[in-house]
Protein backbone atom coordinates (compact mmCIF):
# COMPACT_ATOMS: atom_id res chain seq x y z
CA UNK A 1 0.00 0.00 0.00
CA UNK A 2 1.53 3.26 -1.39
CA UNK A 3 2.01 6.01 1.74
CA UNK A 4 -1.19 8.83 1.93
CA UNK A 5 0.19 11.58 -0.06
CA UNK A 6 1.28 14.70 2.10
CA UNK A 7 -0.50 18.02 1.78
CA UNK A 8 0.44 21.04 2.31
CA UNK A 9 -2.22 24.12 2.80
CA UNK A 10 -1.98 27.42 1.43
CA UNK A 11 -3.34 30.44 2.45
CA UNK A 12 -4.10 32.20 -0.26
CA UNK A 13 -6.10 36.01 -0.24
CA UNK A 14 -7.45 37.89 -3.33
CA UNK A 15 -7.82 41.88 -3.53
CA UNK A 16 -8.63 43.80 -6.23
CA UNK A 17 -11.42 46.66 -7.18
CA UNK A 18 -15.18 46.10 -6.63
CA UNK A 19 -16.93 43.96 -9.71
CA UNK A 20 -13.43 42.89 -11.36
CA UNK A 21 -13.98 39.09 -11.08
CA UNK A 22 -12.54 37.87 -7.74
CA UNK A 23 -15.20 35.81 -6.61
CA UNK A 24 -16.09 34.60 -10.32
CA UNK A 25 -12.36 33.42 -10.18
CA UNK A 26 -13.07 31.50 -7.18
CA UNK A 27 -15.89 29.99 -8.20
CA UNK A 28 -14.71 29.48 -11.60
CA UNK A 29 -11.93 27.65 -10.22
CA UNK A 30 -13.41 25.66 -6.97
CA UNK A 31 -16.87 24.55 -8.83
CA UNK A 32 -16.45 25.15 -12.43
CA UNK A 33 -19.14 27.69 -12.81
CA UNK A 34 -19.79 31.11 -13.74
CA UNK A 35 -22.72 33.80 -12.80
CA UNK A 36 -23.82 36.12 -15.03
CA UNK A 37 -24.78 38.96 -12.36
CA UNK A 38 -23.18 37.27 -9.33
CA UNK A 39 -23.71 39.58 -6.12
CA UNK A 40 -20.99 41.83 -4.81
CA UNK A 41 -19.06 40.14 -1.76
CA UNK A 42 -19.79 41.56 1.86
CA UNK A 43 -16.45 41.49 4.46
CA UNK A 44 -15.48 38.06 2.77
CA UNK A 45 -15.85 34.73 2.14
CA UNK A 46 -13.98 31.45 2.56
CA UNK A 47 -13.59 28.42 0.58
CA UNK A 48 -10.63 25.57 0.15
CA UNK A 49 -9.78 23.87 -3.21
CA UNK A 50 -7.45 20.81 -2.84
CA UNK A 51 -5.19 20.12 -5.81
CA UNK A 52 -3.44 16.91 -6.21
CA UNK A 53 -0.02 16.27 -7.39
CA UNK A 54 1.81 13.47 -8.06
CA UNK A 55 4.04 14.04 -5.11
CA UNK A 56 1.89 16.06 -2.09
CA UNK A 57 -1.76 17.60 -2.33
CA UNK A 58 -2.20 21.02 -2.15
CA UNK A 59 -4.69 22.70 -0.01
CA UNK A 60 -5.71 26.13 -0.98
CA UNK A 61 -7.59 28.27 2.03
CA UNK A 62 -9.12 31.00 -0.17
CA UNK A 63 -10.28 34.63 1.62
CA UNK A 64 -12.21 36.10 -1.45
CA UNK A 65 -11.92 39.64 0.22
CA UNK A 66 -15.14 42.41 -0.92
CA UNK A 67 -13.75 45.17 -3.03
CA UNK A 68 -16.37 47.70 -2.18
CA UNK A 69 -14.14 50.29 -0.59
CA UNK A 70 -16.51 50.27 2.34
CA UNK A 71 -14.77 47.14 2.98
CA UNK A 72 -11.26 48.47 2.22
CA UNK A 73 -9.81 48.66 5.74
CA UNK A 74 -10.85 44.93 6.24
CA UNK A 75 -7.94 43.61 3.68
CA UNK A 76 -5.04 43.71 6.16
CA UNK A 77 -6.69 41.31 8.00
CA UNK A 78 -7.17 38.72 5.38
CA UNK A 79 -3.81 39.32 4.07
CA UNK A 80 -2.05 38.67 6.95
CA UNK A 81 0.13 35.60 6.88
CA UNK A 82 -1.27 35.00 3.69
CA UNK A 83 1.65 32.99 2.01
CA UNK A 84 0.20 33.61 -1.80
CA UNK A 85 -2.12 36.55 -3.27
CA UNK A 86 -3.88 37.33 -6.67
CA UNK A 87 -4.42 41.03 -7.14
CA UNK A 88 -7.04 41.26 -9.71
CA UNK A 89 -8.03 44.02 -12.31
CA UNK A 90 -10.11 43.95 -15.20
CA UNK A 91 -8.48 45.03 -18.54
CA UNK A 92 -11.80 47.03 -19.97
CA UNK A 93 -11.38 49.63 -16.56
CA UNK A 94 -7.96 51.43 -16.30
CA UNK A 95 -8.62 52.51 -12.57
CA UNK A 96 -8.73 49.07 -11.98
CA UNK A 97 -5.40 48.48 -13.00
CA UNK A 98 -4.28 51.45 -10.69
CA UNK A 99 -5.74 49.85 -7.46
CA UNK A 100 -4.02 46.66 -8.74
CA UNK A 101 -0.35 48.78 -8.67
CA UNK A 102 -1.89 50.16 -4.87
CA UNK A 103 -2.21 46.47 -3.90
CA UNK A 104 0.79 45.25 -4.93
CA UNK A 105 2.72 47.70 -3.11
CA UNK A 106 0.71 47.36 -0.02
CA UNK A 107 1.51 43.82 -0.09
CA UNK A 108 4.80 44.16 -0.26
CA UNK A 109 5.24 46.65 2.37
CA UNK A 110 2.53 45.09 4.98
CA UNK A 111 2.36 41.38 3.82
CA UNK A 112 4.61 38.55 4.89
CA UNK A 113 8.35 38.46 3.04
CA UNK A 114 8.60 36.13 0.36
CA UNK A 115 4.59 36.19 -0.51
CA UNK A 116 4.20 34.80 -3.86
CA UNK A 117 1.53 37.37 -5.96
CA UNK A 118 -0.18 36.99 -8.89
CA UNK A 119 -1.11 39.49 -11.03
CA UNK A 120 -4.18 38.75 -12.71
CA UNK A 121 -5.81 40.49 -15.79
CA UNK A 122 -9.34 39.51 -16.10
CA UNK A 123 -12.73 39.41 -18.41
CA UNK A 124 -10.37 38.54 -21.45
CA UNK A 125 -13.87 37.72 -23.39
CA UNK A 126 -14.34 41.18 -23.43
CA UNK A 127 -11.53 42.08 -25.75
CA UNK A 128 -11.48 39.34 -27.89
CA UNK A 129 -14.56 40.14 -29.92
CA UNK A 130 -13.84 43.98 -29.43
CA UNK A 131 -10.33 44.72 -29.02
CA UNK A 132 -11.82 47.99 -28.47
CA UNK A 133 -12.95 47.35 -25.20
CA UNK A 134 -9.67 46.45 -24.42
CA UNK A 135 -8.20 49.42 -21.54
CA UNK A 136 -5.36 48.23 -20.24
CA UNK A 137 -2.32 46.59 -22.74
CA UNK A 138 -1.08 43.17 -21.71
CA UNK A 139 2.17 44.77 -21.85
CA UNK A 140 1.24 46.86 -19.43
CA UNK A 141 0.99 44.11 -16.55
CA UNK A 142 3.62 42.39 -17.72
CA UNK A 143 5.92 45.10 -17.42
CA UNK A 144 4.26 45.54 -13.85
CA UNK A 145 4.80 41.98 -13.09
CA UNK A 146 8.22 42.03 -14.33
CA UNK A 147 9.18 45.26 -12.40
CA UNK A 148 8.50 43.66 -9.16
CA UNK A 149 8.47 39.96 -9.90
CA UNK A 150 5.18 38.60 -9.97
CA UNK A 151 3.15 36.02 -11.92
CA UNK A 152 1.08 37.55 -14.73
CA UNK A 153 -1.77 36.02 -16.57
CA UNK A 154 -4.75 37.53 -18.36
CA UNK A 155 -7.97 35.10 -17.75
CA UNK A 156 -11.59 34.98 -18.24
CA UNK A 157 -13.62 33.65 -15.35
CA UNK A 158 -16.69 33.04 -18.08
CA UNK A 159 -14.78 30.90 -20.16
CA UNK A 160 -12.19 29.65 -17.86
CA UNK A 161 -9.66 30.72 -19.69
CA UNK A 162 -6.38 30.50 -17.72
CA UNK A 163 -7.99 30.76 -14.21
CA UNK A 164 -7.09 27.27 -13.47
CA UNK A 165 -3.28 28.05 -14.68
CA UNK A 166 -2.73 30.94 -12.03
CA UNK A 167 -3.23 28.42 -9.62
CA UNK A 168 -1.21 25.46 -10.55
CA UNK A 169 1.33 28.88 -11.38
CA UNK A 170 1.18 29.41 -7.54
CA UNK A 171 0.97 25.76 -6.27
CA UNK A 172 4.57 25.06 -8.04
CA UNK A 173 6.41 27.92 -6.54
CA UNK A 174 4.82 26.91 -2.99
CA UNK A 175 8.10 24.98 -1.28
CA UNK A 176 7.43 21.61 -0.34
CA UNK A 177 7.96 22.55 3.40
CA UNK A 178 5.81 25.23 3.40
CA UNK A 179 2.82 25.42 5.67
CA UNK A 180 -0.15 27.60 6.57
CA UNK A 181 0.93 30.02 9.27
CA UNK A 182 -1.02 30.05 12.56
CA UNK A 183 -1.96 33.03 14.07
CA UNK A 184 -4.04 36.00 12.23
CA UNK A 185 -7.56 34.52 10.42
CA UNK A 186 -7.49 30.94 10.36
CA UNK A 187 -9.27 28.22 8.31
CA UNK A 188 -12.98 29.19 8.67
CA UNK A 189 -13.53 24.92 9.44
CA UNK A 190 -11.56 26.07 12.10
CA UNK A 191 -13.23 29.23 13.57
CA UNK A 192 -16.80 29.12 13.96
CA UNK A 193 -16.83 33.15 14.80
CA UNK A 194 -15.89 33.82 11.06
CA UNK A 195 -18.90 35.50 9.43
CA UNK A 196 -18.47 33.96 5.84
CA UNK A 197 -20.72 35.18 3.35
CA UNK A 198 -22.51 31.80 2.56
CA UNK A 199 -23.84 32.47 -0.67
CA UNK A 200 -20.60 31.81 -1.93
CA UNK A 201 -18.65 29.54 0.81
CA UNK A 202 -19.12 26.31 -0.22
CA UNK A 203 -17.83 22.65 1.34
CA UNK A 204 -14.35 21.42 0.06
CA UNK A 205 -14.16 19.66 -2.97
CA UNK A 206 -11.45 18.17 -5.38
CA UNK A 207 -9.52 20.17 -7.76
CA UNK A 208 -10.28 18.96 -11.40
CA UNK A 209 -6.76 19.77 -12.33
N1 LIG B 1 -17.63 39.09 -19.15
C1 LIG B 1 -17.12 38.76 -17.97
N2 LIG B 1 -17.77 39.09 -16.84
C2 LIG B 1 -17.20 38.73 -15.66
C3 LIG B 1 -15.99 38.01 -15.57
N3 LIG B 1 -15.71 37.80 -14.27
C4 LIG B 1 -16.72 38.35 -13.57
N4 LIG B 1 -17.63 38.91 -14.40
C5 LIG B 1 -18.86 39.61 -14.00
O1 LIG B 1 -18.46 40.79 -13.31
C6 LIG B 1 -19.36 41.04 -12.22
C7 LIG B 1 -18.57 41.14 -10.93
O2 LIG B 1 -18.00 39.88 -10.64
P1 LIG B 1 -17.60 39.43 -9.15
O3 LIG B 1 -16.94 38.11 -9.27
O4 LIG B 1 -18.76 39.54 -8.23
O5 LIG B 1 -16.56 40.58 -8.80
P2 LIG B 1 -15.78 40.80 -7.41
O6 LIG B 1 -14.41 41.27 -7.79
O7 LIG B 1 -15.86 39.58 -6.58
O8 LIG B 1 -16.59 41.99 -6.76
P3 LIG B 1 -16.66 42.39 -5.18
O9 LIG B 1 -17.06 41.16 -4.43
O10 LIG B 1 -17.69 43.49 -5.07
O11 LIG B 1 -15.30 42.88 -4.80
C8 LIG B 1 -20.39 39.91 -12.21
O12 LIG B 1 -21.57 40.33 -12.85
C9 LIG B 1 -19.70 38.81 -13.02
O13 LIG B 1 -20.63 38.00 -13.70
C10 LIG B 1 -15.33 37.67 -16.79
O14 LIG B 1 -14.25 37.05 -16.84
N5 LIG B 1 -15.95 38.07 -17.95
MG1 LIG C 1 -16.64 39.24 -4.74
Amino acid sequence: MSAPRKTTSVKLVLLGEAAVGKSSLVLRFVSNEFQENKEPTIGAAFLTQKCNFPDRTIKFEIWDTAGQERFASLAPMYYRNAQTALVVYDITKPQSFIKARHWVSELKSQASPGIIIALVGNKRDLVDDDESARKVAEDEGKQLAEEEGLLFFETSAKTGLNVKDVFMAIAQKIPEEQKAPSGGLRGAEEDSRVDLNSAVAGPESSCAC
